[in-house]
């Protein structure tokens, strides 16, 4: 019950003071994320069932219908007859005399006991109308079984709702690991499902080139295939002589057609990257004669390699533009968005400095240094995607020696140059890894697989993609990415995007005002049973301890434990035992004993153990303060 009430509190709280009935409606049932604009809770419900009809006022609205269907009806064990028109039961409506205040994706849901209506000034809004729906509806409805206990009741709820951003992202990097076209059409599937609605696919990098260019064959002959290693990134030994490159993989021109249509129908737009001219290893290991050496090399294995082997295309050379242009012209014609994003991140360009055709260029062109050259670069990569109809996004390096005059910002290395663009009157979109590096730690390190540096849930919560003094007109939004160095599988991909790109979604959708920290913990634990049912996999990093080792005033040595989250309780031990709830319980920064060898550290909530076991030695502890 207090849940209930807790809820109800909420609800007045942060909808501005609505009128809020009572109510036999879990809080379960209400988990929604990103939290909606408007809600008002009413009594009863609206309960699905085997005939009840979906309507459409119009045939757009048809296909939406369908998905609809086919989400709910493996759960449900019946189908949902679709017709178009109105009536008793599912209304599905697309104004006709459009409503502002609803801009494009926004969407007005009334459930009833007679009826569900939704309308929106488009079949987008309507779209995200029926993600709301499904996440009204029990848990259960994610599996893809029959679940024949299940009353399939919607609460009676009034919702108003719209996003605060219109670029609502998540990246994918398919070269460092490959992801199957299926796999990929999953990721799509699950982002949508949090009203997102871009997806950045990271088609090159330095090991792996993963699409067709029918003109250039090579690139996925010798590009999309490397030796198989499974050793920690960067420690790898790198392809050795006449081993086979078995591992790899890319998609046709047919499987890139089927997964662009697979997203649009999820109202996903599909912006490619080919990142160029550095992170170019596999594109020069297919044309050496497009780099500044003409060096056969191998596709990298992640073994180290960065200014050693080459990876930046050569700018010098006319041959480098034309490959370009046979590229982009398939790419063009391949992905409908008005975006391509061409990269233009950590070029090196030690190679150029010696490369004559670069320093011909330079001269030819007055230019000053080889930070010039890349903007050189990018400046003629934005001329020729013009002609093509398509507008220029690339990494914030392409500020360096110089912006292209209409090029779109991805901010990555914080907010600075995201700030700086948009000084310069350019569109941003902030990513910065402190927030929206779905590749980092999301909680104590030793439990976690390996990578580098942290981004815990809560960092990625409390992001604010508007810096103060910034016309919010030009933050176009932001983007969560998934770098796949040390993500070899797609489960492992869920796992290092759920639940931080819940709360992205919420970032990037929600209005500031609406969003609170513990509420949004507690949907996080509903969308855990929600995924659980999906098989979706999810980190559970948030409930593990926080573990700060720190040298007080006088230089003894000290540790501090926090929690992420609310309502946890630690419990530790120093004598080499597994802490329990009979263990000590945690209240003021631990000082060591003398003699201890190692601490172990466990959460609870609810006298329930939760998270993982945290043991780490003294030794490691001490090596953490001064990092
Ligand atoms: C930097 S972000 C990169 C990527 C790496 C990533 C690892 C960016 C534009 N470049 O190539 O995969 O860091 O976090």
């Amino acid at each position: 019950m207090s849940k209930i009430i807790a809820f109800l509190l909420f609800s007045v709280v942060f909808f501005g003071c609505q009128k809020v009935s009572n109510t036999t409606v879990e809080v379960t049932d209400l988990s929604l994320i990103p939290i909606p604009e408007k809600l008002e809770l009413r009594k009863g419900n609206f309960a699905i069932q085997n005939g009840t009809v979906v309507y459409c006022n119009s045939t757009e609205l048809l296909p939406v219908a369908g998905y609809m269907n086919t989400k709910l009806s493996a759960a449900m064990g019946f189908n949902l007859k679709t017709i178009e028109g109105s009536g008793k039961g599912i209304n599905l409506v697309i104004l006709e005399n459009k409503d502002k205040n609803l801009g494009d994706e926004g969407y007005q849901l009334d459930v009833t006991p007679a009826g569900v209506e939704l309308i929106a000034n488009k079949a987008n809004g309507i779209f995200y109308g029926v993600q709301t729906i499904m996440q009204l509806l029990p848990a259960k409805i994610k599996s893809k079984t029959l679940q024949s206990d299940v009353k399939w009741n919607i609460p009676c709820i009034a919702i108003e709702d719209k996003p605060r951003f219109p670029w609502r992202g998540l990246m994918l990097d398919v070269s460092r690991h490959y992801f199957t076209k299926e796999e990929v059409k999953e990721y799509i599937d699950q982002l949508a499902e949090y009203k997102m609605n871009v997806f950045h696919w990271h088609l090159t990098d330095d090991q792996g080139w993963r699409i067709e260019i029918k003109s250039l064959p090579k690139l996925t002959e010798k590009g999309a295939w490397r030796a198989e290693r499974v050793g920690d990134w960067w420690q790898r030994e790198p392809q050795l002589e006449g081993e086979s490159t078995s591992y790899g993989g890319f998609y046709s021109h047919k499987d890139i057609k089927e997964v662009v249509q697979y997203a649009k129908e999820r109202f996903v737009e599909i912006v490619p990257e080919i990142d160029v001219p550095g992170h170019s290893l596999a594109t020069i290991a297919a044309y050496p004669e497009i780099s500044c050496t003409h060096t056969v090399t191998d596709i990298n294995v992640g073994n180290k390699f960065y200014t050693v082997d080459e990876n930046s295309i050569c700018v010098g050379n006319e041959q480098t533009f034309d490959y370009l242009d046979k590229i982009f012209t398939e790419i063009a014609e391949l992905f409908p968005s008005e975006y391509i994003h061409v990269g233009g991140d950590e070029c090196y360009k030690g190679f150029w400095s010696e490369c004559p055709k670069c320093q011909k260029r330079i001269s030819n062109e007055a230019l000053k240094n080889t930070d010039e050259l890349q903007s050189y670069f990018i400046k003629r990569m934005e001329k020729m995607l013009q002609a093509k109809n398509k507008k220029l996004i690339g990494w914030d390096e392409i500020l360096e020696g110089g912006l292209a005059p209409n090029a779109t910002v991805m901010s990555w290395r914080g907010m600075k140059n995201g700030i700086k663009a948009a000084n310069e009157g350019h569109k941003v979109i902030m990513t910065p890894t402190q927030h929206c590096y779905l590749d980092l730690y999301q909680g104590e390190e030793s439990v976690e697989p390996a990578t580098y540096s942290m981004c815990r849930l809560m960092d990625s919560y409390r992001f604010e993609p508007v810096p103060e003094g910034i016309d919010p007109n030009l933050i176009l939004g932001g983007q969560g990415n998934l770098w796949s160095e040390s993500v070899p599988t797609f489960r492992h991909a869920e796992y290092m995007t759920w639940p931080r790109g819940w709360a992205l979604a919420e970032v990037f959708w929600s209005s500031k005002e609406n969003k609170n920290w513990s509420n949004f913990v507690q949907r996080v634990e509903k969308h855990f049973v929600r995924a659980d049912y999906g098989k979706i996999n999810y980190a559970q990093s948030m409930y593990n301890a926080i573990v700060t080792p720190f040298t007080d005033g006088d230089e003894s040595f000290k540790i501090k434990l926090e929690t992420e989250i609310e309502d946890l309780s630690i419990f530790y031990t120093f004598d080499n035992t597994d802490p329990d709830l009979y263990s000590p319980q945690y209240k003021t920064a631990l000082t060591v004993p003398k003699d201890a060898t190692r601490l172990r550290i466990m959460t609870y909530q609810n006298e329930k153990p939760i998270g993982k076991l945290i043991s780490l030695t003294i030794d490691e502890l001490k090596k953490r303060i001064n990092k």
